[in-house]
C-alpha cells in the first residue's frame, strides 16, 4: 500500500481530516515521485544487463555455486538463478515506485531464508547476487539517485543477512 493509501485508511478510520504529519508525508512521497519514477525506470530498461554483469560478478566471487555439487551448477540451474536476480531487481522496482520496502518485504523477504534451505541454495550467494546489482546498478545513475535506489538493493541485502 503507498503512503497515500495507508494514510487515508488510518484517517478515515478515525473519520478525521489527514494530520499535518500525514500530509507532510504524502508530500515528500508526492515531491521525490519523479526520481522514484526515474530510478524505476533505468532499473526496467537496464535489467538484462544488470543481471547479466552482476551475475558474471557473483560467480566470479564465489565460484562455488556454478561448480560441479553448487547449487546454480548446470545451464538450467544457473539460468534460474539469474531468474531469482531479475525477481529480486523487479522487486525493488516496485519499493522504488511505492517509496515503500514493503512490497518486497511481502513477497520476496518473509519465509525466504527457509525458502532457500529448502533448495539447498546459499542465501548469502543470493545476497552477494544483490549485492552485485546494487553496483552495476547504481553506477549507472547520479549520485542522488544512486543513494536513493541503493537503499532499497541494502534493505534486501539486510533481509537476508
Ligand atoms: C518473486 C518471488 C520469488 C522468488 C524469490 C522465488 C525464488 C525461487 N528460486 C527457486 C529455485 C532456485 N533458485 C536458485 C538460485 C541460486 N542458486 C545459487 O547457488 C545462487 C546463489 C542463486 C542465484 C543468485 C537456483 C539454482 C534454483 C533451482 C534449485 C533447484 O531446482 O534445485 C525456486 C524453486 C522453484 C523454481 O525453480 O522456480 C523459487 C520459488 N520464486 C518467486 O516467486
Amino acid at each position: 500500500m503507498s503512503i497515500v493509501t495507508k494514510s487515508i485508511v488510518n484517517a478515515d478510520a478515525e473519520a478525521r481530516y489527514l494530520s499535518p504529519g500525514e500530509l507532510d508525508r504524502i508530500k515528500s512521497f508526492v515531491t521525490s515521485g519523479e526520481r522514484r519514477l526515474r530510478i524505476a525506470q533505468a532499473l526496467t530498461e537496464n535489467r538484462e544487463r544488470i543481471v547479466k554483469q552482476a551475475g558474471d560478478q557473483l560467480f566470479q566471487k564465489r565460484p562455488d555455486v556454478v561448480s560441479p555439487g553448487g547449487n546454480a551448477y548446470g545451464q538450467e540451474m544457473t539460468a534460474t538463478c539469474l531468474r531469482d536476480m531479475d525477481y529480486y531487481l523487479r522487486l525493488i522496482t516496485y519499493g522504488v515506485v511505492a517509496g515503500d520496502v514493503t512490497p518486497i518485504e511481502e513477497i520476496g523477504v518473509v519465509g525466504v531464508r527457509e525458502m532457500y534451505k529448502s533448495l539447498g541454495t546459499p542465501i548469502e550467494a543470493v545476497a552477494e547476487g544483490v549485492r552485485a546489482m546494487k553496483n552495476v546498478a547504481t553506477s549507472m545513475m547520479s549520485g542522488e539517485d544512486a543513494a536513493e535506489a541503493g537503499s532499497y538493493f541494502d534493505y534486501l541485502v539486510g533481509a537476508m543477512q
